[in-house]
């Protein structure tokens, strides 16, 4: 449920927020932005604007440009941040893919198809698809497929949404959608359209602002969002809207960070952000920053690398991302790492996993860490993959 304490507080600090969009917007006007085509093409507002506040502190005129960061970043501010281990990560991500007997494969066989995204995506965001071979992957993927259309998420698992946008995601980063029965996919993301605009996540009926995004990010990715009502699409997730500005997973539910990447994500696809509060969503996005760097999923928790992801994309679509400290949240990030062995962990020190590798990689993109491929916040795949399926074909 809501929560009204958090509501409040919103009001108390609702005399800073205007002056940190005020200084927020002075800023633009006397400072270039750096380019960032990930970063416009939501907002179509300013791209990148360096990070001016920490969570709920009033920002200085002159703190913006010592937090900067870009994938051009002199050595000494990595430096200061630490060292992204990308050779480690790879050599991580491909033990995971070949394992097969072991405790976390065999406890994640039924999500395998997830698993491959997340792995997949990190290795391409890392300049290393080319590592794995990609006729095996599409073969297996495609045994994955239901006759429904649908996609479980092991070979037969049975269908869901959850595996139908990884195995459309996974197929576009090797650029073989081609392989896929477009109509016979659509179709049964389509058919889980519900009276109301929502989305059930398979045929049990779950309703959960998670299978509105990836129903329409799936289906824009087809080229097939007319298959379904994107008007009652779109105000069924506004409707899960709350009056903290952050959104749940269906109506009067309590936000969290997760959700709100479904729900901002799928207004940004279908062009409706503008019936967005931008400034109420983004105090409730940036207040999700905790005192060492780190973001959380909603009021009093933990932070968790995963939420690097959730959030900062969130911010970036909405063009609020410098409504938090980026340098420190690049330190949490690196701070989770296993330097000796590679993969990123949800908090420093403990265990590492290919979920939290793929949100810590991917968020270090989204922050412009040097070195690594553009990510676009919305479709979550590399920029030059939205590109091919968006602009060049
Ligand atoms: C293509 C990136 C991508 C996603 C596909 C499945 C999906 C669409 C989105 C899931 C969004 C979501 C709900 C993420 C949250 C995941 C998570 C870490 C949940 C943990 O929730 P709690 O309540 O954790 O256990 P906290 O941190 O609140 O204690």
């Amino acid at each position: 449920m809501l929560n009204s304490s958090c509501v409040s507080l919103k009001i108390k600090n609702g005399l800073k927020c205007v002056k940190a969009q005020q200084s927020a917007q002075k800023k633009k006007q006397t400072s270039p932005p750096l380019h960032s085509p990930a970063r416009s093409r939501y907002s179509g507002v300013a791209p990148f604007q360096s990070p001016l506040i920490v969570s709920g502190e009033v920002p200085t005129t002159n703190s913006a440009t010592s937090h900067s960061l870009s994938r051009q970043s002199p050595v000494s501010t990595i430096r200061r941040m630490g060292e992204l281990k990308i050779e480690k990560h790879v050599k991580y991500i491909l033990s995971v893919e070949k394992r097969k007997d072991d405790f976390v494969s065999v406890v994640m066989e039924h999500l395998r198809l997830n698993g491959a995204y997340w792995g997949l995506t990190t290795l391409d965001i890392l300049g290393k698809l080319d590592a794995v071979d990609q006729d095996e992957v599409v073969s297996w993927v495609m045994q994955c497929q239901h006759e429904s259309g649908g996609f479980g998420g092991n070979i037969g698992h049975d269908p869901h949404m959850l595996y139908t946008l990884s195995a459309i995601q996974v197929l576009a980063l090797f650029d073989k959608i081609e392989v896929l029965d477009i109509e016979k996919v659509s179709n049964y993301i389509a058919g889980l359209q519900n009276d109301d605009g929502s989305f059930s996540g398979d045929m049990w009926g779950e309703v959960d602002t998670r299978f509105s995004y990836i129903a329409i990010c799936s289906l824009a990715i087809l080229h097939q969002l007319d298959k379904i009502n994107v008007e009652r699409a779109v105000k069924y997730i506004l409707s899960c809207q709350n009056l903290d500005g952050g959104f749940g997973c269906t109506p009067g539910a309590e936000s969290h960070a997760g959700q709100n990447f479904c729900c901002v994500g799928a207004l940004a696809i279908t062009g409706s952000l503008h019936h967005v509060d931008k400034d109420l969503l983004g105090w409730w996005l940036c207040e999700r920053q905790v005192k060492s760097g780190g973001l959380n999923g909603r009021p009093e928790k933990l932070p968790d690398v995963c939420y690097s992801w959730w959030v900062l994309s969130c911010l970036i679509m909405i063009d609020r991302v410098h409504w938090i400290d980026n340098e420190k949240l690049v330190k949490f990030i690196l701070d989770c790492q296993d330097k000796e062995n590679g993969g990123i962990s949800d908090r420093p020190d403990d265990a590492v996993d290919v979920f939290h590798t793929y949100f810590g990689v991917a968020g270090l993109s989204l922050l412009e860490y040097p070195g690594l491929k553009a990510i676009d916040p919305a479709y979550a795949l590399p920029v030059e993959v939205v590109d091919r399926i968006f602009v060049s074909k």
